[in-house]
């Protein structure tokens, strides 16, 4: 054997190691990286989704926004569509709460610092008050239709 060929077999020995190592790396982050099988799942409910007839659709969801300032919520009402997500974002200098006034409460934030927002989407109609828990004169009403 010469040393050329012996040389050869060894790059090709290395080659072979690095190629095996890379497949070994893919397959592991393959594994830590759920989105693949994520999407897989997405495409395949959107092929079952086609495969049926069209649902009727809800009125189209936007998010909305309530503003907390001043020791007020703003709008104090406001009426949106159902699906809709509502946004509470505290504007003030004070921590304030968005608290259901009725058991069961569905709408229970933490005290919300200067900045902070609290989310909810409303499934259902309804009329649903709520106040902030540490200053209970601070009351607004989210009217589902
Ligand atoms: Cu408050």
């Amino acid at each position: 054997m010469s040393r050329t060929s012996i040389l050869i077999g060894c790059v090709g020995m290395a080659m072979t190691v690095v190629a095996v190592l890379v497949a070994g790396g893919a397959a592991i982050s393959r594994l830590a990286d759920p989105a693949p099988r994520a999407e897989a799942a997405i495409n395949h409910a959107m092929m079952d989704h086609a495969a049926q007839p069209p649902a009727i659709k809800p009125v189209a969801a936007h998010a909305s926004e309530v503003v907390i300032d001043n020791f007020s919520f703003g709008p104090g009402t406001m009426t949106v569509a159902v699906g809709t997500k509502v946004v509470w974002i505290n504007d003030d200098a004070d921590p304030h709460t968005v608290t259901s006034e009725t058991d069961p409460k569905l709408l229970r934030s933490p005290p919300l610092d200067t900045g902070d927002s609290f989310a909810f989407t409303f499934d259902k109609p309804g009329t649903y008050r709520y106040f902030c828990s540490l200053h209970p004169h601070m009351q607004g009403v989210i009217v589902v239709q």
